[in-house]
């Protein structure tokens, strides 16, 4: 499934996955594996892979009916390159971005699609590195063929805004000529209300065409307790009035601002109830289905959550689909995770950080349920070279896209130079568990020293708490990695932080217990960051009653 909505009419759009590829494991000594697998899939979930890193392809058929393909890749970890009929069209790195690559005009019939796909350490990686959650290898998220003429709509950004009390719409498409000829027509969008352009094109221009202010008739709002989705739709006609290519997008009407210290969804002050969570599963790896998304996002509505925080990188469209549909906010990030300034340094690591800046925000920004975007958790913002990477990433974080506040989550206690940078400053701690020192004693002090160190006035948010447990270790002693301890921890946690004034909310850390890479086995029992009020297999720990009646409020 590509999306939880139809996203054309006119284009031709083929889902190439949820169905079996040929998959090729290359060895040196040349006896390459070779198997059928059913894809989105990650590797390590096939017996006797469970802790590969390296390379393997992906091999299928399409069929093309004589117009230009373009292949469209939800996500491909970490590192992609792709090939029509043994030609590479382009690659791709991240896994946790969307791209689409252009094949060209392929002749009707049968042709094939390869994808190679690598999940090794390098210094050409400076996102994914051995970290506190798996880089699984695989196709994780869908492939679809699309089939279009030469015109074709890259992206319908759809921006929601406020004036005197009537919503409107800001609204932006882009649309490209890959031919060689001029092309002349126009462009609708409809909305309730039809909008119509004359454009023109010369052979290969890409063109934006704007509708600033755009009145939305019927508006209904989108709250997280009531949220009504809004449907739009581009299309583009040829100079005879023939449809060539369409785009269908869903965004909410709803507006977030920063005031007086608060963080106002539709003038009302947001309170944050949340979990991160990762996108990792026993079975599926990072490449979780829809199914097992929303079963995330029951239990966590179970649990009292009305918020999470998508840790540490952009997620599944689908995913945000479902926040959408259900009211569930949400804080993105861009991919990066406890990075060193030296990490930083890597030549490779602000091009790589700011192009998954782009994708994200290209990507998601129509999703209502992102009321923020967020930046580098716990990276060097502590150093003179680590504010400048701030500074310029919040930056284009605004360029992209400034109707949401922006964030980072840092951990740099009495050291973080970045917070006047930011819209929200937010903290992750861990009292209780890394420090032995009481929640509320350390809450005060942390908050007062936020203040002075460029945070007076914002609002401020816990984007971390929490305490380790191993599922089914109940013990007297109540000590550490006991089920007992972590219930203690977190009710301590969950109530100084709910009732600290000037606290616009809490991210429990975390969800589920997840994976984490090999390199992390020395404090990491099981090799697992084992502090979901969950197990992986989202068995409730003892927390959970907890949790549920604290952010309940019963
Ligand atoms: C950090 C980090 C998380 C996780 C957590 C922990 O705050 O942001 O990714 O590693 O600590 O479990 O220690």
């Amino acid at each position: 499934m590509l999306r939880l909505f139809r996203t054309h009419q006119v284009r031709r759009e083929e889902e190439l996955t949820e169905q079996l590829w040929e998959m090729r494991i290359p060895r040196e000594n040349g006896e390459d594996v070779r198997m059928r697998v059913l894809l989105p899939g990650c590797v390590q979930n096939i017996p006797g892979f469970e802790n590969y890193r390296g390379r393997a392809s992906f091999e299928t058929e399409f069929t093309a009916r004589g117009g230009r393909i373009r292949i469209v890749c939800k996500g491909v970890s970490h590192t992609a390159q792709v090939y029509v009929d043994g030609q590479e069209i382009g690659g791709h790195y991240n896994a946790y971005t969307p791209f689409a690559l252009q094949a060209g005009r392929l002749t009707p019939g049968i042709h094939r699609l390869r994808i190679d796909a690598d999940n090794g350490w390098s210094d050409r990686s400076a996102l994914h590195v051995p970290n506190d959650y798996e880089s699984y290898l695989g196709v994780t998220r869908p492939v679809a063929v699309e089939e279009t003429g030469d015109v074709l709509i890259e992206y319908l950004h759809l921006i929601p805004g406020k004036r005197d009390g009537s919503w409107f719409v800001d609204a932006e498409t882009v649309i490209r000529n890959l031919g060689e000829d001029p092309f002349r027509g126009s462009v609708t969008l409809s909305m309730g209300e039809n909008h119509r352009k004359e454009i023109h094109l010369a052979g290969e221009e890409t063109l934006t065409v704007r509708w600033p202010g755009l009145a939305v008739p019927g508006a209904q709002e989108w709250n997280p307790e009531d949220p009504r989705l809004t449907m739009a739709s581009a299309e583009v006609y040829d100079a005879d009035g023939r449809p060539v290519d369409d785009l269908i997008e869903r965004f909410g009407l709803r507006q977030v601002e920063v005031r007086g210290g608060e963080i106002l969804l539709n003038g009302r002050p947001v309170r944050i109830r949340g979990f991160c969570r990762h996108e990792d599963d026993p079975q599926f790896g990072c490449a979780m289905p829809v199914s097992a998304m929303a079963r995330d996002l029951a239990l966590i509505r179970d649990l009292g959550g009305n918020s999470v925080r998508a840790v540490h990188y952009p997620n599944d469209e689908r995913f945000l689909d479902l926040c959408d549909e259900t009211g569930m906010l949400v804080w993105e990030e861009n991919h990066a995770r406890g990075l060193s300034e030296e990490q930083m340094r890597n030549p490779c690591f602000e091009p790589q950080a700011e192009e998954c800046i782009r994708e994200m925000i290209r990507e998601h920004c129509n999703h209502p349920c992102v009321y923020i975007w967020g930046i580098l958790n716990e990276c060097a913002g502590d150093t003179e070279y680590g504010r400048e990477c701030y500074a310029r990433q919040l930056e284009l974080v605004r360029s992209l896209d400034a109707s949401r506040p922006r964030s980072f989550a840092s951990c740099q206690w009495m050291k973080e130079r970045c917070f006047d940078l930011a819209d929200v400053v937010a903290f992750n701690m861990y009292p209780r568990w890394y420090i032995d020192r009481p929640v509320r004693d350390y809450l005060e002090e942390l908050y007062a020293w936020i203040r002075k160190a460029g945070g007076e006035g914002k609002p401020f948010l816990i984007t971390e708490t929490g305490a380790g447990a191993l599922y089914g270790f109940r013990s007297p002693r109540h000590e550490k990695w006991s089920e007992e301890y972590q219930r203690e921890a977190l009710e301590e946690q969950l109530t100084a932080v709910l009732g600290f004034e000037g606290c616009s909310g809490v991210y429990i850390w975390q969800f589920a217990d997840c994976r984490v890479c090999g390199e992390w086995f020395a404090v990491r029992p099981r090799t697992m960051n084992n502090k979901g009020v969950v197990d992986e297999y989202r068995r409730p720990k003892l927390a959970c009653e907890t949790v549920r009646r604290i952010l309940k409020g019963e």
